[in-house]
């Protein structure tokens, strides 16, 4: 990260300034554990942060917010807020779509914009980017602010950076992660950060009616190809049976990558609107987000998803071919 940017953001960061945090939508650990550490910095430096997000938090990340502070975006009581804002801080995004219901507020406010981020092509809307691309994590870019500001940071800020940094390394496997995000590891498990108590929190923690769900889900799998592709299905009727509801499936189709021959996987499930979710996930160079993008989706080269209006098996043969045919590649 240019030293400009860095130090141009800390001399925002004057007592009583009045900082609104948000992250993008549909939050993970990188954009919570970042916004909470900030705003922890922030206040040791005098100056007055709020964290006002689109989506609420996610429960599996209740535990990094510790006093409360994370708020959902409600336009009556927030709206003054930002209006009234010395500074708005976008973290772990740059792209203004991405602020869901905030954008509109955030465009209209006379605050100076900062985004802090880790992500290639950034947006221009922002008048300050502190931005490093090669950073593992948004929380390796707020780690080292804490540090060219000489602040200690208090340990639930401390447990915030380190849940940011091993969600987006993906539990330090990903190629993201450099030397620099171990001796960050290192620094963080010095201080006091407990990495068993970490991961207990945040892995050792999922339902009965999920488990349940992984087990059925996995156990119906389809190897196609030598299982160079998986197939997996969640049809609504298994996900009302087991009380499924409001679980969470994106980790099922990681695990099916577990298996040694797997090229891409394809995870279908059944929406309560009739229509069907698919994720799709690929290894090495092969693309999903091309398949994906034909029908209407997104994402990255190894993970996509695609919402698609029609019934489960329809979904299914209708993107079977050209997932037979991306995985024989
Ligand atoms: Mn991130």
């Amino acid at each position: 990260m240019a030293a400009a940017e860095e130090q141009a953001f800390l001399a925002l960061a004057r007592p009583g300034r009045r900082f609104v945090l948000t992250t993008h939508i549909q939050p993970d650990a990188d954009g919570i554990g970042s916004e909470l550490a900030l705003a922890a910095l922030l206040r040791a430096r005098g100056a007055a942060p709020r964290i006002v997000n689109a989506d609420p938090l996610p429960a599996a990340l209740a535990f990094l917010d510790e006093a409360g502070e994370v708020e959902t975006w409600d336009p009556a009581a927030h709206g003054p807020a930002l209006a009234a804002a010395d500074a708005i801080v976008m973290l772990d995004n740059s792209d203004p779509a991405r602020l869901g219901a905030l954008e509109p507020a955030v465009r209209a406010s006379a605050a100076r914009t900062v985004s802090i981020d880790h992500h290639p092509d950034p947006d221009p809307f922002w008048s300050l980017l502190v931005l490093r691309t090669g950073a593992s994590s948004t929380a390796e870019v707020v780690f080292d602010l804490a540090r060219a500001a000489t602040v200690e940071l208090p340990p639930a800020a401390l447990r915030a950076l380190y849940a940011g940094l091993v969600g987006d390394t993906g539990r330090f496997r990903f190629g993201s992660t450099s030397a620099e995000a171990f001796a960050m590891a290192a620094e963080l498990v010095r201080a006091g950060v407990s990495p068993a108590a970490m991961f207990a929190r945040m892995e050792e923690c999922v339902s009965g009616p999920y488990l349940r769900l992984l087990g059925r889900t996995l156990g119906s799998a389809e190897l196609l190809e030598q299982g160079r592709l998986v197939l997996l299905t969640v049809p609504r009727a298994l996900v009302v049976e087991l009380g499924a509801q409001a679980e969470d499936t994106s980790e099922i189709i990681n695990e099916s990558l577990r298996l040694g021959a797997s090229r891409v996987a394809a995870l279908f499930r059944e929406q309560e609107d009739g229509r069907t979710k698919v994720s799709l996930r690929s290894k090495g160079p092969l693309d999903v987000n091309r398949v994906a993008r034909r029908h209407g989706g997104g994402g990255h080269r190894n993970a996509s998803g695609i919402v698609l209006g029609c019934p489960l098996d329809e979904a299914r043969s209708r993107l079977l071919p050209e997932l037979l045919e991306l995985a024989a590649e």
